[in-house]
């Protein structure tokens, strides 16, 4: 029987103070019956929207609760979030062995497309092309998605590329982003029902 991937981060800083509860495993029919559930509060609805639908295709069951200094600006609460949820990602993934490693995904949200590539390994960058143009999507300046990817790719170490490649709506490219990058998460965890560390290296 495969080890259960969950994890739980408490992060607190004078800025936020976050809770995370994550598990990789929640996917229709996996092999521990979990059930996937989502609860996400991050204090900034346009967030929420995008971690649920991270959590949601990737097939996560996800718990993030967030009370941060919003009455300053949006900024800390998403980086740390971001941060929290890397964080969260990388414990419950635990020695990157028996996976795919590397995942791909393409999400379309009408005239939207997205293209995320993902590899789980030691070498942590993110290179995030969005176009975004309006200055904030609900309560959510725009200059934050990029940046909630970089925080991300960092907290989990993983190398990350996120293109929109085309799209009119800003709320649809950034949601096309936040699904395509599900979608290479879902692939690049994936058991591939083997030990092996997927490295000509032999380590990761
Ligand atoms: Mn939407």
């Amino acid at each position: 029987m495969a080890h259960p991937r969950t994890a739980q981060v408490q992060r607190v800083t004078n800025e936020t103070k976050i809770d995370v509860s994550i598990n990789l495993d929640a996917y229709p029919g996996n092999a521990f019956g979990a059930k996937q559930e989502i609860s996400v509060s991050t204090g900034i609805g346009f967030l929420d929207h995008m971690f649920h639908a991270l959590a949601k295709h990737s097939g996560m069951s996800l718990t993030l609760k967030c009370e941060g200094d919003l009455w300053i600006d949006d900024h800390h609460s998403a980086e740390d979030c971001a941060i929290a949820l890397g964080t969260a990602f990388k414990q419950a993934l635990g020695e990157v062995r028996g996976i795919r490693r590397y995942g791909t995904g393409f999400a379309p949200l009408d005239e939207a497309l997205s293209r995320a590539v993902i590899d789980i390994c030691a070498r942590p960058y993110c290179f995030t092309d969005l176009g975004l143009r309006r200055e904030k999507i609900g309560d959510l300046s725009t200059e934050m998605l990029p940046h909630v990817f970089y925080s991300f790719a960092i907290a989990s170490g993983v190398t990350l590329h996120v293109d929109v490649l085309r799209g009119e709506n800003d709320h649809h490219r950034a949601e096309s982003a936040f699904k395509a990058l599900a979608l290479a998460i879902r692939q690049a965890i994936e058991r591939t029902g083997g030990d092996d560390i997927p490295s000509t290296k032999g380590v990761l």
